[in-house]
């Protein structure tokens, strides 16, 4: 079992909540190879929902390179700040997921998280 900062673990599932400069992105998957959901909830410095953000991400292995990556992931847009994608992991190992909110006057945030997929 891995615990880092801000790390919720439940089995196999994951939370990471990043804050940069006052935006909080809450980020949930599993963390089993596979192909995992992926939800993200925005919320800005007053905790209020963003939903109105442009939101997508990239996956990759950093330490090797691997056919089919980095792999460009689509989020779709829910209710109330939150945003759905598939993150398709395939193999173990530390991955580096960099999630990339634009704001609807086109300004861009750069998130980056680092996550262990393993089998369990
Ligand atoms: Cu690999």
């Amino acid at each position: 079992m891995l615990a880092g900062c801000g790390v919720k673990a439940s089995s196999n599932a994951i939370t990471l909540k990043k804050t940069v400069n006052g935006l909080a992105a809450t980020l949930t998957t599993n963390t089993q190879p596979g192909i995992n959901p992926v939800v993200v909830l925005l919320t800005d410095q007053n905790g209020k929902p963003v939903s109105d953000a442009l939101v997508s991400g990239t996956l990759n292995m950093s330490e090797m390179v691997m056919e089919g990556y980095p792999k460009e992931i689509k989020f779709n847009r829910e209710e109330n700040g939150k945003y759905s994608g598939l993150l398709q992991v395939s193999m173990e190992g530390i991955w580096h997921f960099d999630l990339k909110i634009t704001s609807p006057k086109g300004t861009v945030q750069d998130i980056p998280y680092v996550i262990t997929f393993q089998v369990k």
